[in-house]
């Protein structure tokens, strides 16, 4: 039987480390640390993601604006958009929630973002500088995961880490964080062969799949621990991980639950970051 990693607890924890940093900045500056969000279109996926960033901003005092476009926005007045937030010093941290519609090229608006304002740490420059292990930032969803493990006092160091997706946003980084601190690291990806003699020797497995019960108990050794970074919305509307959490619950020492697990972390890793930015750009 295995804990259960409460992201949601673990992370309104943090949230309260950070709003009284952010307190402390208020009073010192005389301003709020500041983030805007872009997003472009209508996902509702993405829309409940930005409500969700927008009202942890408000609960942590971070100051938060959203900005809205229609589907059909073109890529040169996005461009305008970021260079203007880019040389406004009121600003500390822009995020585009990503995906972008067809007509817009995602790298072209990543790169177009001031480094030091870039709070996803997507940027070339931030993403060499992860790779260095010399960052300010690190991308939202690994460094959640990487506050789960710390802060439920599980170690990286000489465990064998299965990683499966090699995306820029997830999989790549959460390697990399996984190897800065000693883990072993595999990473497996759709050509895989036989995914599951990778799966089975995993002491700590991530997975960011995207497909529903995907990670089912028979692929798991006991005492894994799971961490579940898969959102997938099903037809009845429920929200579901990439994991069979009810079978591999019995297995594991440690899992993460969706929603309430990775997705909250997320989150609170961008208020971190924004007042991270803040810090340096004053
Ligand atoms: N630029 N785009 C950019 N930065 C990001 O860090 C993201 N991501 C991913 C998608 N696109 C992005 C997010 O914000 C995924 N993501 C994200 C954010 C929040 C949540 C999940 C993913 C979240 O709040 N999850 C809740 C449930 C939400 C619901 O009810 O649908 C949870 O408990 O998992």
């Amino acid at each position: 039987m295995a804990m259960i990693i409460d992201g949601k607890a673990i992370s309104s924890q943090i949230r309260n480390e950070i709003a009284e940093e952010v307190a402390a900045f208020t009073a010192e500056h005389g301003f709020a640390p500041s983030l805007t969000v872009i997003i472009v279109g209508d996902d509702p996926a993405s829309q409940v993601y930005v409500r969700n960033k927008e009202k942890a901003c408000t609960q942590v005092g971070i100051k938060s604006e959203i900005i809205r476009l229609p589907a059909e926005t073109e890529e040169a007045e996005l461009l305008k958009i970021i260079d203007g937030l880019n040389k406004d010093k009121s600003i500390n941290g822009i995020l585009v929630q990503l995906p972008l519609p067809k007509q817009i090229n995602e790298k072209n608006i990543i790169a177009a973002i001031d480094p030091q304002k870039d709070v996803d740490a997507f940027s070339y420059e931030n993403t060499g500088r992860i790779m260095a292990g010399d960052f300010d930032f690190l991308p939202c969803t690994p460094a959640g995961v990487m506050e789960l493990l710390h802060r439920s006092g599980i170690s990286v160091c000489g465990k064998d880490c299965v990683v499966i997706g090699r995306s820029n946003i997830v999989g790549k980084p959460m390697a990399m964080l996984l190897m800065h601190e000693n883990g072993t690291v595999t990473v497996c990806h759709t050509k895989t062969k036989d995914l599951k003699s990778h799966t089975l020797r995993a002491d700590i497995l991530v997975s960011s799949v995207g497909k529903a019960n995907f990670i089912t108990a028979d692929m798991v050794k006991d005492g894994v621990v799971i961490i579940d970074v898969g959102i997938n919305h099903l037809h009845d509307g429920k929200l579901t991980g990439d994991v069979d959490f009810e079978g591999c619950f019995e297995k594991a020492s440690a899992i993460t639950p969706v929603p309430g697990g990775v997705g909250p972390m997320t989150v609170t890793m961008l208020l971190k970051n924004t007042l991270t930015a803040a810090k340096k750009q004053n």
